[in-house]
């Protein structure tokens, strides 16, 4: 059943969205591995993956909704920040920006009375919960671990244990 084009339009640039935070996160990734933290590297390189499935999964979604996708630019990303605080703080406004996005494609989902798309949106709504989590956890350990260095070296630790 093909989509509504105002739909349609919106997971166009939504898959552009999730290839364009693969990228952005791989550029965290370049950064942190020009520091100690190579946990933090590890981290984002996980990231990184699960943009490209997110990217990937509504790829399949418009072809299987009998579309073609369209391949927008990705634009080029940063890979040089000041501090570790300041890459995940800029990734929380990030995931919040993507929160946002999903939010507006379900509205809009309900408008079209697209049922199939609800619940494909419904996944990345609840995704998004999860993502703004994980990002917000290691920002309040920062804030608790403050200006000592051993504190942010366990949490670098702590976060190159991340395997998905
Ligand atoms: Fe695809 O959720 Fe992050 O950006």
């Amino acid at each position: 059943m093909l989509m509504d084009q105002k739909l349609l339009d919106l997971f166009q640039e939504q898959i552009n969205k999730e290839f364009n935070s693969a990228y952005k996160y791989l550029g965290m990734a370049a950064y942190f591995q020009t520091t100690p933290f190579h946990g933090f590297a590890t981290w984002m390189r996980h990231q990184t993956q699960e943009e490209l499935e997110h990217g990937m999964k509504l790829f399949d979604y418009v072809h299987s909704r009998g579309h073609c996708v369209e391949l927008l630019p990705i634009a080029s990303t940063p890979t040089q920040y000041a501090s570790a605080f300041e890459v995940f703080n800029g990734a929380l406004a990030h995931e919040q920006f993507i929160t946002r996005s999903i939010n507006e494609m379900y509205r809009v989902a309900l408008e079209a009375k697209d049922y199939a798309a609800q619940i494909l949106l419904q996944w990345y709504i609840k995704e998004q919960v999860e993502e703004e989590k994980q990002v917000q956890e290691i920002i309040d350990q920062f804030e608790f671990a403050g200006d000592n260095m051993g504190n942010i070296i366990a949490i670098d630790h702590e976060a190159g244990k991340r395997r998905n």
